[in-house]
């Protein structure tokens, strides 16, 4: 079995309960055990401002899947819940990022991994380092490291159990 990282967003059509039915979508992903999740965070939007607040959290899984075929059935996931894509950054009911796939460095035009851009993400970051503070980033540093330092991103952690 491989570790892998996922990141959860959504800020449509009640956020929360998005993301705790995708992480049961997940749950039930063959091949798959979904083996730590974090709390939800309420996260400002980054990168295009005029939306609303997001709910934002973190999935850790085994799985005998492939990094492509994992990533297949995350985007079938989004699509299950609604997912429609207009333009970057859009409101969005559900996101599946594919972060981080043990032993997998690739640069590919469909997946890069480990994500090229998590390091910079509060909202990817800070719940990482939740379930997983001393996962390393290559030439980057700690989960735990690299999320002290987007304090400042606007992550709330919400108490609610999910
Ligand atoms: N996702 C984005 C762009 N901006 N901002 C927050 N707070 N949370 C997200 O999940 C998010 C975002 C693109 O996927
Ligand atoms: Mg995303
Ligand atoms: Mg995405």
């Amino acid at each position: 079995m491989a570790q892998a990282f996922i990141a959860l967003g959504s800020n449509l059509e009640q956020p929360a309960a998005q993301i705790r039915a995708a992480l049961a979508a997940i749950a039930a992903l063959p091949d798959t055990e979904l083996t730590r999740q974090s709390a939800l965070y309420r996260t400002a939007p980054v990168g295009y401002a005029d939306q609303p607040d997001f709910i934002n959290a973190v999935a850790e899984v085994g799985t005998a899947l492939a990094p492509r075929e994992l990533l297949r059935r995350l985007l079938a996931i989004e699509a299950e819940f609604g997912r429609v894509r207009t333009f970057r950054n859009a409101p969005r009911v559900l996101d599946l990022d594919l972060l981080y796939y043990s032993g997998v460095a690739q640069s590919d035009e469909d997946l890069t991994l480990p994500h090229p851009r998590m390091h910079l993400r509060g909202f990817v970051m800070i719940p990482l380092a939740e379930i997983a503070p001393d996962l390393t980033l290559p030439e980057l540093g700690t989960a735990g490291e690299l999320a002290a330092g987007l304090a400042d991103q606007g992550v709330e952690r919400l108490e609610t159990t999910s």
